[in-house]
């Protein structure tokens, strides 16, 4: 193995000598005969290793290594000392003093080679390892700040010894100090929120005959705060065997020493309150608070399933405003927007709980009034309609607005299958309503 090696001695015989060794050798050789000139020229480039005379004038070989490990930089370069044969002294300190070795004088050549040949290769190995230690602190450095994005921790579960290791992504989760609190199943399983630990409980026992874990539960922080998580995991055999992931069954667990259960935790609080928070906005009418055609129809149609199932009754009204168009054109848009919202309102304020509104789209409203027959059906948008032309909203020049409503009424029919029969009834009936004069309720 070949080295870039620095070489220090103050008597010219030596020196030469030695460069002469090494160089046959095959290794690049610097050589300096004062202390002074050596550390300038090694501070230039740093040499793989460094032989060094301890008797110099001047600088000596000791003050030389000692102004190395000064510097971060070249501490790490290694020294071989050189000393007189005789001088045990000087070799016991040579190792104090930092060095890796010593060679004596006089040189003999097989002894320089093979000592400054060990110490190159170790030289190398050890500039190898720092690498790969760098590389593995860069790579678990990456995987932290990977975990921290996602807001994924991970956990793992020595299966025999019952023993919980968590990351510590997965304690900021949690909103725990990083010191272990977690250390067993047991008070893993205290993070979990009271009402879904049993069943992370009985999940988690189900890894153990081989199924992955895999679900969405609640935690609680010691603040009191609750947060969902989604859990995964599965069981690895990190065993001898070339299979280093393997999903075992309740005996593979048990035959491998070192069987393990991996598992993440990823938060997904804010993704489930946006979602929750999406779908209440696709649900509901922005204007008026009521049902989305989209939803309303959904809940219809369920309604219609469960009414036929048990034979239950059900009515549908469709309310459009009268002359609506006028009420835009006359007041502006804004106007006409208070009173879709306004009409609303009345419906709420009339209608029980059960009762659902929804906008089918610009000034038409249908209802479903589960329950009820067609009988009651009539009273109810009888009253809707005379409420509705009842009310007055006040306008800005101390004017007032009044406005009526036509309602189609249809109740379920034996034949009735898909909700739209129904609604399509409703629908003819307001043209009736419409056609016959309007501010009235037809069937
Ligand atoms: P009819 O008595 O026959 O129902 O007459 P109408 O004027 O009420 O009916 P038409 O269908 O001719 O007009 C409905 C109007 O409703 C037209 C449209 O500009 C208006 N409109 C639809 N959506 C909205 C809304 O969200 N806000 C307001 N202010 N107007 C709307
Ligand atoms: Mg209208
Ligand atoms: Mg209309």
């Amino acid at each position: 193995m070949i080295g870039n090696i620095l070489i220090v001695d103050d008597e010219p015989g030596a020196l030469k000598l030695l460069r002469d060794i090494l160089a046959d050798d095959g290794h690049v050789v610097r050589p300096f005969n004062n202390g002074e000139l050596a550390l300038r020229s090694i501070m230039t480039e740093a040499p793989e290793l460094i032989v060094l005379d301890i008797r110099m004038p001047s600088l000596n070989g000791f003050e030389v290594c000692r102004r190395l490990q000064e510097d971060e930089r070249l501490m790490d370069i290694p020294v071989i000392f050189i000393s007189a044969a005789s001088d045990m002294e000087d070799k016991v300190r040579a190792f104090q003093e930092g060095g890796v070795d010593y060679i004596t004088k006089p040189f003999h050549k097989e002894e320089v080679i093979a000592r400054v040949r060990t110490h190159i290769a170790l030289s190398h190995t050890l500039q190898r390892m720092k690498k790969v230690a760098e590389a593995l602190r860069i790579s678990e450095e990456s995987l932290k700040m990977a975990q921290a994005i996602a807001h994924l921790g991970h956990w793992e579960l020595d299966i025999k010894t019952g023993q919980f290791i968590c990351s510590e992504e997965m304690y900021r989760i949690m909103g725990l100090e990083p010191q272990g609190q977690i250390a067993n199943e047991e008070t893993f399983l205290l993070t979990v929120h009271h009402e879904d630990r049993e069943r992370v409980a009985n999940h988690l026992s189900k890894v153990l005959s081989g199924n992955s874990f895999d679900m969405e539960y609640r935690i609680i922080l010691q603040s009191g705060k609750v947060r969902v998580v989604h859990g995964k995991g599965e069981v690895f055999c990190l065993g001898n065997s070339k299979q280093p992931k393997v999903i075992g069954t309740i005996q593979d667990i048990h035959e491998h020493d070192q069987t393990k259960m991996l598992g993440v935790v990823q938060d997904i609080t804010e993704r489930k309150e946006l979602y929750n928070k999406l779908e209440e906005q696709a649900n509901t009418d922005a204007l008026t608070g009521c049902d989305s055609r989209r939803h309303f129809l959904e809940h219809a149609g369920q309604e219609l399933l469960r009414a036929r199932r048990y034979g239950g009754e059900l009515s549908m009204l469709m309310l459009d405003l009268d002359h609506f168009k006028n009420i835009n054109d006359t007041y502006g848009h804004h106007v006409g927007d208070i009173t879709l919202k306004k009409t609303v309102q009345i419906c709420r304020e009339l209608l029980r709980d059960v009762d659902v509104i929804g906008r089918l789209g610009g000034e038409e409203f249908a209802i479903m009034l589960p329950e009820t027959g067609n009988e009651r059906a009539i009273e109810v948008a009888g009253r809707l309609c005379q409420a509705v032309a009842a009310v007055e909203i006040s306008l800005e020049d101390t004017a007032t607005l009044r406005f009526t409503t036509s309602i189609g009424i249809a109740s379920l029919a034996a034949e009735d299958f898909r909700i739209d029969e129904i609604l399509n009834r409703a629908d003819q009936a307001l043209y009736k309503a419409k056609h016959s004069g309007r501010n009235r309720a037809c069937t």
